[in-house]
């Protein structure tokens, strides 16, 4: 069973008989390409094995055509040159044709990582018990659609909840990547492409000899799966570990040192998909230090890259200590301060990645304005599929919900539809770049991120990074009976504890947009609303007794308000018209202030308090509906996780209902704050 966890949705587990019996299935799988590290050699053993495992049927893999009976897997070239036919629509990068008609099945990719994606989702058809005729061409969203994790050269991973690295031990790339290319499967499943596999904190060690030959084994384990590898850049690294006297981006010894660190990388990965750099922020090294622009530090790394085809991922998360006392310091101003007035100067295979709100994954944020202001520039969002803030895998939080009130939001740049999920595709400001970066950080447990549940994470990570049009629920469902099986009742069930998690969790934790108020000083876990304040993050809620939340309004804040367009300013900068579920985000305004919907701000807290840990009271009853209609251990192992986030929901309503109504001295109108 240890096994179900490892292959997490990629389980290929029996169907049950009647659904199959009739069926007339391909007899030969013809993979077009028999070299042994290809993808599409890949495709043909993963159809094999998905046929033995949904079907029990042994079927043979052949490089030869046949007329019938068969699922043909290749590239477009080696489709056309295998069978003469090229009448295949039109694809685009990475995209697939999949045509299903009986037991002849056509599968052709733009590219052979394509042909993978494509038989990936034929495979997920019938594990699902879909057997009808198809005929489609699916192509991604997005060139980049890349996960990050935040792994250390010494094993550890920054806010992984999952045991340690599967890259790195002591110092080194460890040796048995077994779990390497396992994860590589699962992410070609989801059409991943790209991964960054340290840290943004990054340690100038990954760079060593033994360290850039170890990429190199990672990126051969990673490659049949189409999924590239890419690392982290610690900008010092002339300095600490090329023992040069500078870092200085401009600096000839400085573009020395980095152009002969990125061939070297590219003879050991001659793939190698790009760097991504934290620079200039939360102590990190960057250009600053040396009176240089981010944009001459993004363009050092682009320029030593571009000959080998690489791209630079930099990072907007670049923001100061500030102080409380001016009620005009705003740390959501910062990444539009600094990248705004950059918009045009970096390189064009330069991308840059900007988290979904101006803060730092809280429970709900505004969608970032950088996104609006640089439009010419690349951008990619970054998204947090580990749950740093949001509960650490301890609580069920499905997070596509909260993902697309950002990539369906509207930022009508010049007044024209400007949807987040348009911008980063790159086709809103016909960027050439542009895509998803996933924050993932899964470890050696056997769940891979500590958790069953907290895999829809992961899975719908990447289908909406393919497609972000797509339903949130009808990818969970579609993961749920990839995962735990066909049963209506298992099907339901996950369904309604998973669509009521994030709305629950939020409930619980920080209302109305005053952020998560779990503790930001250290653990980022449990609650402790007075920890953002009185301090130089700048993730201030300005409680006090009369009243909370930030102005960040123009005409009498921080001016944050004003860094969106025309149309989405004069929204947040109305205290009237500001939607209730961020009107503490946007204004200051007392306890007693009046919500749309009718009640004060103080009774929100306390009701939606009661009514978020009330919802995750349903959760292990509803969960101990599917003893006997899932394996034993996953559903002990998820009941034993659901009681304690039951458990941990009432810590949460106790201890920030209680916060309030010292605060604000109001009596909750149930009576149940404050009576004890
Ligand atoms: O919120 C902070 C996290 C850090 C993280 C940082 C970042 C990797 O608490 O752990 O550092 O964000 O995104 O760079």
């Amino acid at each position: 069973a240890a096994e179900d966890g490892l292959s997490g949705w990629l389980r290929y587990a029996p169907l049950s008989c009647g659904r199959s019996s009739h069926l007339s299935l391909p007899q030969t799988i013809v993979a077009l390409n028999t070299t042994i590290s290809s993808p599409v050699y890949t495709a043909g053993q993963e159809l094999q094995k998905g046929l033995q495992g949904i079907f029990a049927k042994q079927v043979k893999i052949s490089d030869q055509t046949t007329k019938s009976s068969s699922v043909v897997v290749g590239s477009l070239a080696q489709y056309i040159k295998a069978t003469g036919n090229s009448d295949v629509p039109s694809l685009e990068e990475d995209g697939y044709w999949l045509s299903v008609k009986g037991d002849s099945v056509q599968i052709v990719g733009q590219n052979e990582r394509g042909a993978l994606y494509g038989a990936f989702e034929y495979l997920s058809m019938l594990a699902q018990g879909n057997f009808a005729d198809v005929a489609k061409v699916s192509n991604p969203s997005a060139p980049i659609r890349w996960t990050n994790e935040w792994d250390n050269m010494d094993g550890s991973i920054e806010r992984g909840f999952a045991g340690p690295s599967i890259f790195f031990a002591n110092g080194v790339v460890v040796d048995d990547l077994t779990r390497v290319a396992e994860y590589a499967r699962l992410l070609a499943s989801i059409g991943i492409n790209g991964i960054i596999i340290n840290n943004v904190n990054a340690n100038a060690t990954t760079l060593s000899t033994q360290n850039i030959r170890g990429l190199g084994r990672v990126a051969d384990a990673m490659r049949p799966y189409g999924v590239q590898i890419g690392i982290s850049l610690n900008f010092a690294s002339p300095q600490s570990f090329g023992g040069l006297s500078t870092f200085d981006p401009l600096d000839a010894s400085v573009i020395k040192f980095w152009t002969d660190i990125t061939n070297q990388i590219y003879q050991q990965v001659p793939d190698f998909a790009g760097y991504l750099v934290k620079a200039n922020s939360e102590g990190q090294p960057g250009p600053i230090t040396y009176n240089r622009t981010l944009a001459d530090g993004a363009n050092l790394f682009a320029k030593a890259i571009k000959p080998h085809g690489g791209i630079v991922m930099f990072r907007a998360f670049v923001y100061d200590q500030l102080n409380e006392s001016d009620w005009h310091a705003d740390r959501a101003d910062a990444a539009v301060n600094y990248f705004k007035p950059l918009d045009g100067e970096f390189d064009d295979n330069v991308v840059v990645q900007i988290k979904y709100g101006p803060i730092d994954f809280q429970v709900r944020e505004p969608a970032s304005p950088l996104f609006a202001n640089i439009p010419k520039t690349n951008t990619a969002i970054e998204l947090q599929v580990t749950q740093e803030y949001l509960g650490q895998q301890c609580h069920l939080v499905y997070l596509p919900p909260l993902w697309k009130t950002v990539l369906d939001f509207d930022l009508k740049v010049d007044g024209q539809p400007s949807l987040v999920r348009d911008i980063v595709s790159g086709e809103r400001f016909k960027r050439p770049l542009g895509g998803y970066a996933g924050v993932v950080n899964v470890g050696t447990n056997s769940t891979w991120l500590g958790s069953h549940l907290a895999m829809s994470n992961l899975y719908a990570y990447g289908r909406l990074a393919w497609d972000p049009t797509s339903d949130a629920q009808a990818i969970l469902q579609d993961w749920i009976r990839l995962t735990f099986g066909l049963n209506r009742i298992v099907v339901d069930t996950i369904t309604k504890m998973s669509m009521d998690s994030w709305p629950a969790y939020e409930n619980y934790s920080g209302n109305l947009g005053i952020q998560t108020l779990t503790d930001i000083l250290y653990t980022h876990f449990g609650p402790n609303p007075a920890s953002q304040d009185d301090n130089g993050w700048g993730q201030w809620t300005r409680a006090d007794h009369n009243g909370l939340g930030m102005d960040r309004t123009v005409s009498n804040g921080t001016g944050f308000a004003g860094q969106y367009p025309a149309e989405v300013a004069a929204v947040y900068e109305s205290l009237e018209i500001t939607p209730d579920n961020l009107l503490l985000w946007f204004h200051h305004v007392p306890y007693t202030y009046t919500l749309h919907e009718g009640k004060t701000v103080i009774q929100h807290f306390y009701d939606a308090h009661y009514s978020g840990a009330e919802t995750a009271q349903t959760f292990p009853t509803l969960w101990e509906g599917l003893k006997g209609k899932i394996d034993d251990q996953r559903y002990e192992e998820v009941l034993f996780r659901l009681k304690y986030q039951a458990g941990h929901s009432i810590v949460w309503r106790d201890a920030i209902s209680e916060f309030y109504f010292n605060k604000s001295s109001i009596p909750d109108q149930a009576n149940r704050v404050g009576n004890h």
